[in-house]
C-alpha cells in the first residue's frame, strides 16, 4: 500500500481489519491536519516570531516556549468542534480540557505531548508531537482526570510527528506501526514505510550521560558495560547518541534499531524519571511494541503500568528487545 495517502489508508483499514470506527479515523485525520498546522508554524521559525520563551510555566514547572504554548492550541482547536472527542489532556494544562457545551461529544479522549523535545526549538533540532487515544468510559459524559487513568495496553491507537528535515507521521491503530511522509506541495501524507521493525540487536544506545552519577546501579552496570565496548563483557563496541527529543531518538531506533534509556535518578528521588506516563512512554511503548520492539520501566513493561495521576512520571527502557531485556533484568525480579 506503499504511496497511498493517510485518508486511503484508514479508509482501506476500516474495511479490512474493521476496528477503526469513523470517529476514530476522524480524530487521525483531524491530529494529522494540526500537525502539518505546527509544521508549518515551526518551518517559519524567526520569520514569524515563535522562536523564544512565552514567559510561562506548565503544571511541571519547566518554562514555556512560545511554540508549546501555539502547538496546544493548535491541537485544541482543530479537535474541540468535531464530535469525536469526549475531552482532551495535554502536558501544557494542569487538567483535563472539556469539549465546549456548543459542540457535540464523542466516545474517545485525546491526550498529547504537544511539542516533545522544545528545548531544542530555538536551535534548529527536530521536536515533535505526541499523542495517545483511548476510549473514555462508557456512560461518562463529562470525563473528569481518574477517567484517563488507564493503562496503555488500553490505547486504540498512538501516534507521534517528527518535524525534522522532513515531517513524518508514524501511527499504530494495533495493526503493526507505519510511516507517513508529509507532502509538502500536496499537503498529504503519504505511506512511505509499512510495518517498521525494529532489529532485536544493535549497537546503539541513547541515554543522557551526563546524569550517570545520578543513576541507579542497573543502570550503571548496564552503562557501564556498553562502554566497555570489546575488550568487555559484551565483546562489542557500542556507539551512542543523544538527541534530547524523544521523537528523534524514537525515530531513529524505528529506522535502525537502538536502546533509549530515561532512567530514575536521584536528581529527584520522588520522582520516577524525567518523562510523563500518559502522553509520552506510553504512545511511544506501545509504537515501539507495536514494531517488534520493547518498552518497560525496568521493573514491568510500559503499558501495564496503572496510571496514578495524568502527569505522572516513569522511568522509561525501549527499543532493541534483547537490549531492553537485559537492562531490566539487570533490575532484578
Ligand atoms: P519536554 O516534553 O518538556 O520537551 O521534555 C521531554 C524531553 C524528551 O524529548 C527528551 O528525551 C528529554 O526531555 C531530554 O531530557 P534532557 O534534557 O534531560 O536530556
Ligand atoms: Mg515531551
Amino acid at each position: 500500500m506503499k504511496g497511498i495517502t493517510l485518508t486511503r489508508y484508514l479508509i482501506e483499514e476500516q474495511r479490512a481489519a474493521a476496528h477503526i470506527e469513523g470517529d476514530l479515523r476522524l480524530l487521525v485525520e483531524v491530529v494529522a491536519r494540526a500537525c502539518k498546522a505546527i509544521s508549518i508554524a515551526i518551518g517559519k521559525g524567526d520569520l514569524a516570531g515563535v522562536l523564544g520563551n512565552a514567559g510561562t510555566g506548565n503544571v511541571q514547572g519547566e518554562a514555556q516556549k512560545k511554540l508549546d504554548v501555539i502547538s496546544n492550541e493548535i491541537l485544541l482547536e482543530a479537535n474541540e468542534w468535531g464530535g469525536h472527542l469526549a475531552a482532551m489532556a495535554s502536558e501544557e494544562m494542569e487538567k483535563p480540557y472539556a469539549i465546549p457545551h456548543r459542540y457535540p461529544k464523542g466516545e474517545y479522549l485525546l491526550l498529547f505531548d504537544p511539542l516533545d523535545g522544545s528545548s531544542n526549538i530555538d536551535v534548529n533540532v527536530s521536536v515533535g508531537t505526541i499523542f495517545s487515544v483511548l476510549r473514555c468510559p462508557e456512560g461518562v459524559a463529562e470525563p473528569g482526570e481518574h477517567h484517563f487513568l488507564q493503562p496503555g495496553t488500553r490505547q486504540v491507537c498512538a501516534g507521534y510527528a517528527v518535524y525534522g528535515p522532513t515531517t513524518l507521521l508514524v501511527l499504530t491503530l494495533g495493526n503493526g506501526t507505519h510511516c507517513f511522509t508529509l507532502d509538502r506541495e500536496m499537503g498529504s501524507f503519504i505511506l512511505t514505510e509499512e510495518n517498521l521493525r525494529i532489529p532485536e540487536d544493535t549497537r546503539e544506545f541513547a541515554i543522557n550521560m551526563s546524569n550517570q552519577r545520578h543513576w541507579e546501579a542497573p543502570v550503571r552496570r548496564y552503562v557501564d558495560e556498553l562502554l566497555a565496548g570489546k575488550p568487555g563483557p559484551r565483546g562489542k563496541d557500542f556507539n551512542m547518541r543523544w538527541v534530547a527529543s524523544m521523537v528523534a531518538d524514537v525515530h531513529r531506533i524505528l529506522s535502525r534499531g537502538g536502546i533509549f534509556m530515561y532512567p530514575r535518578d536521584a536528581r529527584e528521588p520522588d520522582k520516577p524519571g524525567k518523562l510523563r506516563l500518559m502522553y509520552e512512554a506510553n504512545p511511544m511503548a506501545m509504537i515501539v511494541e507495536q514494531a517488534g520492539g520493547a518498552a518497560t520501566d525496568g521493573n514491568r513493561r510500559i503499558l501495564d503500568v496503572q496510571p496514578d495521576g495524568l502527569h505522572q512520571r516513569v522511568a522509561v527502557f525501549l527499543g532493541s528487545r534483547n537490549e531492553v531485556q537485559r537492562v531490566s533484568a539487570y533490575h532484578g525480579p
